[in-house]
């Protein structure tokens, strides 16, 4: 899946959405691109949990189209 997240501009950012994504599935593999703004995310869970987490972190992730 791929998620957009707008608001992650920096490194802090994609390694604090990084840690979200890891707390959600530990064994998900998680390939971020700060300039393109999207978290690529292989897991068996649902985006809706990886969006939550990532929300509460105080970033505004969305499903990408
Ligand atoms: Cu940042």
């Amino acid at each position: 899946m791929e998620l957009e997240v707008k608001d992650m501009t920096c490194g802090h950012c994609a390694s604090v959405v990084t840690k979200a994504v890891k707390d959600v599935d530990a064994q998900a593999k998680v390939e971020i691109d700060i300039t393109a703004r999207t978290v690529r995310i292989e897991s068996a869970c649902e985006a809706s949990e990886f969006i939550s987490a990532i929300r509460i972190e105080g970033y505004s992730p969305s499903v990408r189209a």
